[in-house]
Formats: structure tokens, C-alpha cells, sequence
């Protein structure tokens, strides 16, 4: 017969979360069976619209009440350290929202504590796991434009993110760790790892503390270049809000995703435009359906590693080299000069 359902708990009723909830309820293999947030109005409010009863307020009282197979962590970083290490205590595997933590140091101890306790640990990096970034994954492992040696990830917006997430506004970095981590987690997983990285970061927005503009220059394996760059400090005419534009030169020809989802290949064979939209999955709603459908993805991935005990792509271990990435430009920008890795 089928092999039992996997018992998940999620952690952090908030704004993303509802995503996750819609995401696991479309997983027959998943069922959702406890929740726990430290507000007890979100916890309800969020209790009532998934219909799942058992509440807590406080995680450690949660996992040691209920058998479990994994939990979903969504609430913001500062919490993500004693979080993980607390589910590895109780042999429970992990799925982590990005980012991981506030600081590379967290970032290593909460892999170590999941490899100490022999239970699979995941960082929720959806991006990659989105429709059109896949198209391009998968024109690239065609030999569709020849080997890579030159790359853009772009994503410029004036999108008000500020309303729905405010903690946005007020912490002392902003845009690199929040959303420019996930165009280099795009990067890696296009072009492969970085070795080096270059960083320029400006403030724009006079409301907000943080960066809200950042321009990478990224070194990766093999001799490859690509330039990551991020703005909310970039209103237009068509909002493009949340897509992510590529561009990859090749040996053999050209790419470009491009608004709308447009992806354009130029080979030797000519040029090649094709829709590579996400699909609208029935909660999702515009413009972030493209996030959304990433999300199902990624838990669908997650279910599968379960499943079979190997390593999820976006493992603990694998997003340490992207949260570097992260911490890296920070120190670039700062210092104004290249920061290789491997000095972190
Ligand atoms: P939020 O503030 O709306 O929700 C976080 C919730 O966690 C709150 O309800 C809070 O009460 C709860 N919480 C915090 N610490 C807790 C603890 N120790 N125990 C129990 N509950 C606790 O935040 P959000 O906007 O939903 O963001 C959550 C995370 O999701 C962030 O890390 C953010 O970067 C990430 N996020 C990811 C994506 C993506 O595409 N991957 C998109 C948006 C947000
Ligand atoms: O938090 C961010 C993310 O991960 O995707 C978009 C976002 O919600 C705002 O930048």
C-alpha cells in the first residue's frame, strides 16, 4: 500500500507562510498537523483558515507533544538558529525559510547541528524552483547555446514590498538578503559557484534603513562571469514585479528571459522565442503566482528527498555557499574591494 503520510508541523503563522499552507495541501503525501506561532491572534486566525487544531505557542512544547517527520520554519531570521537546532534535538528533519540566518556563523552551526543529528536539512531558496528559471536550466543542459561563459540576473522593480512585509524597512540590510539572495542563488545554480565577489549597494529610498539598490559582479568557477543586480528603488511603466530577467552568453549562442516570461534562445539554428510562464495554480493570484508555484515545487522536491533520505538540492549544507555569497557582498560594498570566499 501507499507508505503513510509525512507529519509536518509549520512554525511562524505570517505573511509567506499562507503559501506554504495552500503549497502542503496540495501534497497528498503531506499532512500539515500542527502549527505554532508565539502571537496567539495569528495563531488563530491561521488555526481557523487551514483548519488545523493543534496550536502552540511555543515550539519547544510543540515538538515535544507531537510525533512529527519534519517541520516547516517560516518565521523571519532571528528566530531560524534556535529553531533549527531545537528540531535536530529532536531528530526531526528541517525545512528553513532563506535567509538562513543573520550571520554566517548561525548559517554554520545550523548545518553542523543537522549533520550531527543525521536529519535532512533544507533552505526554503524557492526561486530556482520557479517555471521560467527551470526553462532556463534546462535550455542550458540541452547544449541549447553552447558552454557558458558570460551571465546576467537582474531584477529591478519599485514593487511597494514594504506593506506587506515592514521588517523589510527597518533592518540595517535589506535588499542583498532578502531578495538578492535569491538572484545568487539563481546564479550558482546556473553558472555554478562563485569564488569571488564585487559589491556596490546604494540606499534610495529616504523611508528605509537598509540598501535598497545592489550590483554584483560575481567571478564563478571555470572562468565564468556574471553580473547579479537588484533594485526596489526602480519604478517603470510595466511593473515586472517578482520576475527575475537572465541573460547567458554561450560558445554556441545567446539567451534572454525577459518580460512576461518571454525566453528567447539564439543558436545556430536561429532564434527561438517561447512562453516559459508559471502556471496559475488555483490559490495562487498575480503577480505572485510565479513565487507561488515555486513554492509547490520545492516542497514537492522536499517530499521526494524524505521519501528517499538523499540530500535535498537546496540542502543546509548547499545554501552556505550562497548565504556566503550574501555576506560577502556585504563586506565588498563595505570595504570597497573583491571579497573571495574562501577568506569568510
Ligand atoms: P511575518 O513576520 O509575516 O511572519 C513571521 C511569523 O513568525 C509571525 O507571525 C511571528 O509571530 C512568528 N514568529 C517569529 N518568531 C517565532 C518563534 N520563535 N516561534 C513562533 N513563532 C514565531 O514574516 P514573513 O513576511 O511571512 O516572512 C517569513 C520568512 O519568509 C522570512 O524569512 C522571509 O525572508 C521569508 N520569505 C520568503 C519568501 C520566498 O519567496 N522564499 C517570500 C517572502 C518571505
Ligand atoms: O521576501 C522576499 C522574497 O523572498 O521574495 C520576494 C520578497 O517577498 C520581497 O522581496
Amino acid at each position: 500500500g501507499a507508505a503513510p503520510r509525512l507529519r509536518g508541523a509549520l512554525i511562524g503563522c505570517g505573511f509567506f507562510a499562507v503559501n506554504q499552507m495552500h503549497g502542503w495541501a496540495d501534497l497528498p503525501d503531506v499532512e500539515i498537523v500542527a502549527l505554532c506561532d508565539r502571537d496567539p491572534a495569528r495563531l488563530a486566525q491561521f488555526g481557523e483558515q487551514f483548519g488545523v487544531t493543534a496550536r502552540y505557542q511555543d515550539a519547544e512544547r510543540m515538538l515535544a507533544t507531537e510525533r512529527l517527520d519534519f517541520v516547516d520554519i517560516a518565521t523571519t531570521p532571528p528566530s531560524h538558529r534556535a529553531l533549527v537546532e531545537l528540531a535536530a534535538r529532536h531528530g526531526v528533519a528541517i525545512i528553513c525559510q532563506k535567509p538562513i540566518a543573520p550571520t554566517l556563523e548561525d548559517a554554520r552551526a545550523m548545518v553542523q547541528a543537522a549533520e550531527d543529528a543525521s536529519v535532512l536539512f533544507m533552505v526554503h531558496e524557492n526561486f530556482r524552483w520557479q517555471t521560467p528559471i527551470l526553462a532556463v536550466k534546462q535550455a542550458i543542459q540541452a547544449g541549447r547555446i553552447g558552454t557558458p561563459f558570460w551571465g546576467r540576473v537582474s531584477f529591478r522593480s519599485g514593487y511597494d514590498v514594504y506593506a506587506a512585509q515592514p521588517y523589510l524597512a527597518t533592518g540595517a540590510r535589506f535588499i542583498i538578503e532578502d531578495l538578492g539572495i535569491h538572484s545568487l542563488d539563481v546564479a550558482r545554480f546556473l553558472l555554478g559557484d562563485a569564488l569571488a565577489i564585487t559589491a556596490r549597494t546604494r540606499r534610495v529610498n529616504p523611508a528605509i534603513t537598509g540598501e535598497d539598490v545592489a550590483t554584483m559582479l560575481l567571478d564563478h568557477v571555470g572562468g565564468v562571469t556574471s553580473v547579479v543586480d537588484c533594485s526596489y528603488a526602480t519604478p517603470q511603466e510595466h511593473e515586472p514585479f517578482p520576475e527575475t530577467f537572465v541573460e547567458i552568453d554561450g560558445e554556441n549562442g545567446i539567451l534572454r528571459l525577459g518580460r512576461d516570461y518571454r525566453l528567447t534562445i539564439s543558436g545556430r539554428d536561429g532564434t527561438v522565442i517561447e512562453d516559459v510562464s508559471p502556471p496559475l495554480l488555483p490559490w495562487a493570484s498575480r503577480p505572485w503566482h510565479n513565487i507561488q508555484e515555486s513554492v509547490f515545487n520545492i516542497q514537492r522536491h522536499w517530499v521526494e528527498a524524505l521519501r528517499a533520505g538523499g540530500e535535498p538540492d537546496t540542502s543546509g549544507r548547499d545554501n552556505l555557499q550562497t548565504f556566503a555569497l550574501v555576506q560577502a557582498a556585504y563586506l565588498s560594498a563595505e570595504r570597497g574591494r573583491t571579497v573571495r570566499l574562501d577568506t569568510l
